[in-house]
Order: C-alpha cells, then sequence, then structure tokens
C-alpha cells in the first residue's frame, strides 16, 4: 500500500491515533502536502460519503473520520501555508444555518489564509444574521464565504445573500458559495458572486475579487 492509501485508509477506518504518525511520515518522504490532502484525505471523505448513502457505514463512522481527516490536517497545515497574513484584507466564513459540516469550510479558510487575507471564522451553524452581524463588526471586509454541504441547507444559503443585500452590502462586499451540492448556477440564481468547487480554486478567487 502507498503511503497515500494509507492515510486514505486510516481516514476512512477513524484511525485517529494513526493518522498523525502517517502523515507526517508521508512529508518526511517528500509527499506533496497538497496530494496528501486531495488524494489521501479529501478522496477518503468523498469513499465514506458513499458508503453512508449505500448504507455501509452511519453517522458515528462519518463522525470518526471526519476527527480523523482534522487531525491530520493539523500536522499538514504548516505546509499548505504561505503568503503574508492580512495583507488582502479581511475575509469572514462560516457554515450557514441548520449544517454543522465544517471541514471544507475550514479547508477554504485555510487557503484563503494562505493566500493573504486576515479570516475571520464564524464556525458552523450560523444564521444569516450573524454573518450580517459580523460585517456590521468588520465594515471593512472585503468577502464573505458560506459553506453548505446539504440540499436542505442551500436555501440558508439564498437567505444569507438575501440579509447581506438587505443589510446594504451588495455593492461593498463579494459574497462567495461552496459546498458539494452547490453549483456555479445555483450561486447564480441566488445572488452570490462567485462558486468555486474547492480550496484551491476558492483562494485564487478570492484574490481576483480584490484584484
Ligand atoms: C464528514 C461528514 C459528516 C460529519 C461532519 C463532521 C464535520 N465536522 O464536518 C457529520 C457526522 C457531523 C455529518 C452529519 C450529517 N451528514 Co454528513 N457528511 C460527511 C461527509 C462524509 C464528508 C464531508 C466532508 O468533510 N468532505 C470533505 C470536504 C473537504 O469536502 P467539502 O466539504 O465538499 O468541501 C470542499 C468543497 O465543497 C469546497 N467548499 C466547501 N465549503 C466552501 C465554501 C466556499 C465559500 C467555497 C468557495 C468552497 C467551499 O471546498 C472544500 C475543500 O476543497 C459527506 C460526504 C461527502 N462526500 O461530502 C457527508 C454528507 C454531506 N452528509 C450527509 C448527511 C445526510 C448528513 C446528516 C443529515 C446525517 C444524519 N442522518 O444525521 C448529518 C447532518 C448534520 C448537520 N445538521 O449538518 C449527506 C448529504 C446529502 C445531501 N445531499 O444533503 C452526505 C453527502 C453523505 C451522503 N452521501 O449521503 N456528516
Amino acid at each position: 500500500m502507498s503511503t497515500i492509501q494509507e492515510i486514505s485508509a486510516a481516514i476512512e477506518n477513524g484511525k485517529a491515533k494513526l493518522i498523525e504518525g502517517l502523515v507526517q511520515d508521508a512529508l518526511d518522504a517528500g509527499v506533496n502536502p497538497n496530494s496528501i490532502l486531495d488524494e489521501g484525505m479529501i478522496a477518503a471523505m468523498g469513499i465514506i460519503g458513499a458508503k453512508f448513502q449505500a448504507n455501509e457505514v452511519f453517522v458515528p463512522e462519518m463522525l470518526v473520520a471526519a476527527k480523523t481527516m482534522k487531525k491530520g490536517v493539523e500536522i499538514l497545515r504548516p505546509y499548505l501555508k504561505s503568503g503574508s497574513l492580512g495583507k488582502l484584507g479581511k475575509y469572514i466564513i462560516g457554515t450557514v444555518a441548520g449544517d454543522l459540516h465544517d471541514i471544507g469550510k475550514n479547508l477554504v479558510a485555510l487557503m484563503i489564509e494562505s493566500s493573504g487575507f486576515e479570516v475571520i471564522d464564524l464556525g458552523v451553524d450560523v444564521p444569516a444574521e450573524k454573518f450580517v452581524e459580523a460585517l456590521n463588526e468588520h465594515p471593512d471586509c472585503k468577502i464573505i464565504g458560506a459553506s453548505a454541504l446539504l440540499t436542505t441547507t442551500m436555501d440558508a444559503l439564498k437567505n444569507t445573500v438575501d440579509a447581506i443585500h438587505a443589510a446594504g452590502y451588495k455593492d461593498k462586499v463579494k459574497i462567495m458559495v461552496g459546498g458539494a451540492p452547490v453549483t456555479a448556477e445555483f450561486a447564480g440564481q441566488i445572488g452570490a458572486d462567485a462558486y468555486t468547487p474547492d480550496a484551491g480554486s476558492a483562494a485564487s478567487k478570492a484574490v481576483e475579487l480584490v484584484s
């Protein structure tokens, strides 16, 4: 089994105690951190999701896989970082109301921060009003990022965009949306300024939006 396959298997099987060592070994062996993330970790979450859909695993298994992935990401974090902190302005991010998924949102936050923004992370299950409050607190914020992983919380993305626009921020702040069920078409329909499918492209889009 290759190191990346071992990392993927450890996440799939929720081997939280093994993951840090495996990721560190891979890094020490010169494996590219982005390959560890994409081919090892994110791929494993895809497998777990498919197994969940097929009733082969259940919520507890998804949870331990998620915890294992988070531990692995902590080891990777310094290797994914670059750029100087905060020079591009503030970026407020959160997972929308009713949604507790935060792995993708955290990866987007990490890549956005590493591309030069100061990230203000509101966490998960964030009501639309809380995004607006955060903007009131940080009127110099340039971009808002909102994440949704459930088809049932896609409406909350729309509510978030509506609330931000209703509060008078339409021309002052750009809104980026993302998450597995979200598409560019949906983003356009709800009036968001941008959608990207992954954390790397989210970071380049954010830089483009403020340039
Ligand atoms: C781990 C997981 C959980 C964990 C979450 C732990 C955590 N701390 O995040 C737990 C166990 C809590 C969980 C719970 C549930 N889950 Co869940 N979960 C998953 C799983 C397996 C992985 C998600 C993940 O982390 N993926 C890896 C990350 C890296 O990918 P990502 O989130 O898509 O993010 C990337 C992009 O989307 C993008 N992106 C994300 N956010 C943003 C934001 C912006 C601004 C931008 C630009 C880009 C962007 O960039 C990210 C990085 O590249 C998925 C399956 C899947 N394939 O997605 C199911 C899945 C999302 N869950 C699902 C379900 C049904 C549930 C539950 C309803 C189950 C239940 N019966 O209780 C609950 C809902 C809880 C709630 N209210 O939120 C379904 C959703 C089905 C649907 N279409 O609505 C899925 C798809 C599984 C399935 N195949 O059925 N889940």
